[in-house]
């Protein structure tokens, strides 16, 4: 039977022919490539037989993942027009198995993460400390992949539930893969790995009942937590608006544990890493991450990407606190307990570098999906500390790769080999993509001169502690502290967010069921802070304050860190901050256009919002598009507002439900607010106020200022705060 010599593919978006169009039936022999060479089938597909789609270019044909070219993708192959489908139709068949077996497992935690490729740039050598090359040599770009994640929520889960982020950054430098794979809280809720699986059941989605997803405001959390006195201090960055973050690109990153730097001496000096955002830390309200929930599911997502796409690369420093063994020896708590911070106060941050993430990856699942963070992820020069939960963690990771990425060989794929070449007799293995040469592959061996060989003076060294003592299963009495920090983050924190802190308590212990789970944790709340506990309790509606359990030291009052506030320590700016500006027919174009370049050259990004998408007229008659229609472009999205409305407009959108809640969680949510006359009856309609954060749009000057920063004088007008 003669064979076509060209594909005859169906065009996307196009049927495929009838069997009539076709003419005559052909039977599956007569599916497939003309025989001998034809430039159009043997151009390259990539590297290694990869089956590539290739961005531009010539379009390649398509095949199947033995490089067959596929004929037709849009029937299957039938005994007849109306008749089976057959067995043989191997072109299905492998279509079908592989869709089948597109998912892997998600991450026991942190499974819903953006994440975007960039560098690290050392701009301060620490040469004093370590003979890691990443932070001794000034000027030196590394790649670096950042993956940013929420802890409890799956895979497809909300972007701005209340809970810690993950802020994990995978470094490629010369010495190989260096993996911080920290959280945007610098301490943890328990102080031993022992308990982590605990932890981690009781803040999932209840066994029995399957839910709640993505959030900790349930029974089982509060019970775990009412009886791990440990996770006080944790408790209190938890309920903070840390966890409420604006962007991601607006959080801190912490290493969390003590690391050690080695010199060449292999002297070693504590560190903690710190990463500062250039854009300032930033959270939302919780009434605003909530109904941010329905707005957007991926709002930080999208927030990444667009901000990279558009070219405002996120950018972070990184600094290190640096302290001896000694200077150790004196701090009044023990750093190796992961529920404790280094105030600043005792040791400072030295800034050291800086992180840019410039580049969206190509493809989701390939890199933010599989990309497999450790902390045992090290290089020359840096070591461990003996904190036991880090210690945990070291275990955890790799072990956790195998189920995930499904072997022993997940350093292959392209997201996690290293940069620097590497070389070692491990072998074969499930997926094995490398195609090692040569009889040797154990040492000591003599029969190949360049077999790999382990080299002493590059290689990493440990630490040479001289850890000792009996073997058993303990905590140290250096651990037993559970509240002073605790209570010294409540107290560090402005008025403001020690009502959100306290209101996010009774928020989340309103959901829990059983009372004496309540009870207990305001119980340990007395440990903290006698009046938070007392807020609390009068927020739940307790008769009376429940009694303290037991607790092994009482707090001590510290010092206040005033590094842990974020309002004061906000970014006084527009850049990266997005405004709306919302219009409808007749809106006065001067005014409109004014208001957008005093944004825009403030550094904020402007979007149009109108009833219709198309746009409307204004007052110079012409047409103006808008970026987003009103119903689906709520005002949580942005961080201030503008409403222009002609006189008719503004009477007509008072009657809008949309716009009504448009003006008014911009004001509940102590946004700035600029309006002009006709926007008058939307703004009573939406209860909008007069305040110093409401000014006439007709000052663009004033808008931008004011739009800086949330109006925190507002908000005990407005609601009530435990
Ligand atoms: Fe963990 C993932 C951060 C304690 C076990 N962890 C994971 C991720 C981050 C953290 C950011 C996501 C990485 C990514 O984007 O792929 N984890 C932390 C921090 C901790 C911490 C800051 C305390 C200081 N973790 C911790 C303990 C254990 C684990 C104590 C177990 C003993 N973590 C895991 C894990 C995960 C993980 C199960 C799930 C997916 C993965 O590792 O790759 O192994």
């Amino acid at each position: 039977m003669a064979r076509p010599r060209t594909p005859t593919t169906t065009p996307p978006g196009a049927q495929p022919p009838t069997e009539r169009q076709r003419g005559k039936p052909k039977s599956a022999g007569s599916v497939g490539r003309a025989a001998g060479p034809d430039p159009e089938f043997d151009a390259p597909r990539g590297q290694g037989g990869e089956y590539q789609q290739q961005a531009g270019g010539k379009r390649p044909p398509l095949t199947t993942n033995q490089g067959v070219v596929i004929a037709d993708n849009q029937n299957s192959l039938k005994q007849g027009p109306r008749g089976p489908t057959l067995l043989e139709d191997f072109i299905l068949r492998e279509k079908i198995m592989h869709f089948d077996h597109e998912r892997i497992p998600e991450r026991i935690v942190h499974a819903r993460g953006s994440a975007a490729h960039g560098y690290f740039e050392l701009t301060k050598s620490l040469a004093k400390y370590t003979r890691a090359k990443i932070f001794t040599e000034v000027g030196e770009r590394t790649p670096v992949f950042a993956r940013f994640s929420t802890v409890a929520g799956s895979k497809g889960s909300i972007d701005t539930p209340r809970d810690a982020r993950g802020f994990a950054v995978k470094f490629y430098t010369k010495e190989g893969n260096y993996d911080l794979v920290g959280n945007n809280i610098p301490v943890f809720f328990i102080q031993d790995a022992m308990k982590f699986p605990d932890l981690v059941h009781s803040f999932k989605p209840e066994p029995d009942r399957g839910f709640p997803q993505a959030t900790n405001a349930h029974d089982t959390l509060w019970d775990f937590i009412s009886l791990t006195p440990e996770s006080m201090h944790m408790i209190m960055w938890a309920m903070s608006d840390r966890t409420i973050p604006r962007s991601l690109r607006m959080m801190e990153g912490f290493g969390v544990h003590s690391f050690r730097l080695l010199d060449n001496e292999g002297r070693s000096t504590f560190v903690k890493f710190h990463w500062r955002p250039e854009l300032g830390i930033q959270s939302t309200l919780w009434d605003e991450a909530a109904k941010l929930q329905a707005a957007d599911n991926d709002y930080h997502r999208r927030d990444l990407f667009e901000s990279i796409q558009a070219g405002d690369f996120p950018a972070w420093t990184l600094a290190v606190q640096l302290f001896t063994e000694e200077e150790a020896e004196a701090f009044p708590f023990d750093h190796l307990d992961p529920t404790k911070i280094v105030p600043e106060s005792l040791v400072p941050l030295q800034v050291v570098g800086r992180m840019v993430l410039d580049r969206w990856p190509d493809n989701f699942f390939a890199e933010t999906e599989q990309v497999a963070f450790c902390p045992a992820n090290l290089v020359p020069g840096i070591d461990f500390s003996n904190d036991p939960l880090l210690q945990g963690r070291l275990f955890s990771y790799l072990d956790t790769q195998l189920i995930r990425l499904g072997g022993p060989n997940f350093h292959q794929i392209p997201i996690n080999q290293p940069k620097c070449p590497f070389a070692n007799h491990q072998r074969d293995g499930h997926m094995q993509m490398q195609v090692p040469r040569g009889r040797v592959n154990y040492e000591p061996s003599s029969l190949q001169e360049d077999s790999p060989r382990a080299d002493a003076p590059a290689g990493f060294r440990s630490h040479a502690s001289a850890d000792d003592g009996a073997k058993g299963r303990l905590r140290p009495e250096s651990f037993a502290d559970h509240f002073s920090q605790a209570r010294m983050f409540f107290r560090s924190l402005e008025a403001p967010e020690q009502a959100h802190l306290a209101s996010a308590l009774v928020f989340e212990l309103s959901k829990v069921e059983t009372p004496k789970v309540r009870e207990r944790m305001v119980g340990q709340l007395r440990h903290v802070d006698e009046a938070l506990a007392t807020r609390v309790a009068d927020g739940l509606g307790m008769d009376a304050l429940p009694p303290a359990p037991p607790a092994a030291m009482p707090a001590q009052d510290l010092p206040p860190a005033p590094e842990v506030r974020i309002i004061g320590r906000m970014k006084d700016t527009l850049k990266g901050r997005c405004v709306g500006i919302l219009f409808d027919e007749g809106s006065d174009a001067a005014a409109l256009k004014a208001l957008r370049k005093a944004a825009e050259a403030a550094g904020a990004t402007v979007r149009l919002v109108a009833p219709k998408l198309g746009g409307a007229v204004l007052s110079d008659g012409k047409k103006q598009a808008a970026d987003g229609q009103l119903a689906g472009t709520p005002s949580q999205v942005f961080d201030a507002v503008a409403v222009l409305l002609s006189e008719a407009a503004g009477k007509k959108l008072a009657k809008e439900s949309a716009a009504v809640d448009f003006v008014s969680n911009a004001w509940v949510h102590l946004k700035a607010i600029a309006s002009d006359a006709g926007a008058a009856p939307l703004l009573k309609a939406g209860g909008v106020g007069r305040d110093a954060g409401i000014v006439d749009a007709a000052d663009p000057k004033a808008f931008v200022a004011v739009a800086k920063t949330r109006q925190w004088a507002r908000e005990p007008k407005l609601r009530t705060l435990a």
